[in-house]
């Protein structure tokens, strides 16, 4: 096995098996089959990258019915309501500036840079949210970003200040093609500005659930400071951000066209230090990964056995690989709510949970309440405390299984 950046060896060191697409919502009683992959991880020994073993077609899921949408919490409204603001005023201050975002999905970020009239583009594939996005009053490009994409946006409007993407440069395979593109289409002085959840941090609190389908690559500073210099960029800024479960924010410019921040070398020597890139302790990450199926399998048919009713939380495509991975169907789990419209009514992929809306889970509430979208707690449990008041326990598995009482 090659690396999809290098070609280096990849060593494999987590295996989840037969996994469905995370968000391939079933339809009660539709004959269609469900797709389903291998889904394993690997670090390149060469490049430090640590990456998916197998790839699916983009075309699978991204797509017209591709039903995340990312202003479905509010915390990540203001998130990128902030860096919407701070791009308007540290980088996009000339006389006509230009950012491009890449996966704008509902528009949660540029409707901020589309009301303060600044000249912008969304490049998104999947095409329900992207017309979510239009709605808005965002200009959004129905595509996939590659080079080519990228040598037509700049023939038609122009070089940009900014690319930024949010969580999607990881959904990305094809890197190369990506920095390409990037490197035709901003200016000599731009920036591209992603961010994406940091293997530092899934190794640290074991959240193997950010290992699905979408998430090809698990990013560090150090991988990134690696792509950004075979491309002939430079890593100059990184900022930890406490949203999805632990991210990055990393900042790459042409080289030697801005001073790298201190913080880039500080992380580098802290990757360095923790060995985060070696296979030793990506084993580690691994043997917990097993320890928390062990253990959650363990909970959950106990309370069944006790009569206890069990609901889950959030229909997240993370939650794909902990259904399926930890084998939860419908007997341990009877509904997972979720405010997303096109998830409810559906069934989780592979495990075949109803999806019912949040007002489910009150009616009546349940004795626990499997979090599956663990990186919102704070937002879900601040508003959820009715049910913590009517004695129900939640029930998380990161950073390791546990159960949370008000
Ligand atoms: O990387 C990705 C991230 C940004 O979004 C994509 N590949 C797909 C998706 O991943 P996810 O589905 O794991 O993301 P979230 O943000 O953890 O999903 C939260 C889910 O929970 C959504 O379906 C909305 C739902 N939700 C809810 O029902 N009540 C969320 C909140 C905050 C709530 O209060
Ligand atoms: N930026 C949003 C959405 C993340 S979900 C947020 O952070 O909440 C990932 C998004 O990337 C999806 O909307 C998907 O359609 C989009 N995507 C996948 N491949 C892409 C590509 N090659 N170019 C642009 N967008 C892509
Ligand atoms: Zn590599």
């Amino acid at each position: 096995m090659a690396c999809r950046i290098c070609s280096g060896r990849l060593h494999p060191f987590a295996d989840f098996g037969r996994q469905p697409l995370s968000d391939a919502f079933v339809i009660p009683g539709d004959p269609g089959e469900e797709f389903f992959f291998h889904l394993a991880v690997g670090l390149c020994v060469a490049c430090s990258t640590v990456q998916l073993l197998e790839e699916v077609p983009r075309e699978r899921m991204f797509h017209e019915g591709y039903p995340y949408l990312s202003s479905g919490s509010s915390v990540m409204r203001e998130h990128f309501q902030s860096l919407a603001k701070r791009l308007l005023t540290t980088e996009l201050t000339g006389p006509d500036p230009f950012v491009v975002e890449l996966g704008c999905n509902d528009g949660t970020m540029l409707s901020v840079v589309a009301d303060a009239g600044v000249r912008h583009l969304g490049v998104e594939p999947s095409g329900g949210v992207a017309d979510v996005a239009a709605a808005k009053g965002v200009r959004v490009r129905k595509d996939f970003f590659e080079a080519g994409t990228a040598a037509g946006i700049l023939a038609a409007d122009g070089p940009a200040d900014v690319v930024y993407a949010a969580n999607t440069l990881c959904h990305i395979p094809y890197l190369d093609s990506i920095m390409e593109g990037v490197d035709t289409l901003l200016r000599p002085g731009g920036v591209f500005v992603f961010e994406d959840p940091y293997l530092g941090d899934i190794v640290e609190r074991a959240s193997f659930d950010q290992i699905y389908d979408e998430h090809f690559y698990f990013f560090s500073a150090t991988s990134v400071s690696g792509l950004a210099r075979r491309h002939g960029f430079e890593l100059v800024d990184v900022e930890r951000l406490p949203v999805h479960g632990g991210e990055v924010r990393y900042t790459l410019a042409r080289r030697g066209a801005r001073t790298p921040a201190p913080a880039v070398a500080e992380l580098l020597a802290a990757e360095e230090a923790a060995a985060l890139a070696e296979p030793a302790t990506l084993h580690r990450f691994a043997a917990r990964v097993a320890d928390t199926r062990e253990r959650l399998v363990t909970l959950l048919t106990g309370l069944r056995e006790q009569g206890a009713r069990v609901y889950g939380y959030g229909a997240t495509a993370k939650s794909a690989t902990v259904l399926n991975y930890c084998g939860i169907g419908p007997e341990l789990v009877s509904f997972v709510c979720d405010t997303t419209p096109a998830k409810q009514g559906r069934l989780t992929p592979g495990s075949h949970i109803p999806v019912r809306d949040p007002e489910a889970f009150a009616d009546p509430y349940p004795d626990y309440a499997l979090l599956l979208a663990w990186n919102h707690a704070e937002e879900i449990m601040a508003k959820e405390t009715e049910f913590a008041r009517a004695g129900g326990t939640w029930i998380r598995y990161v950073p390791e299984v546990h159960l949370v009482r008000a």
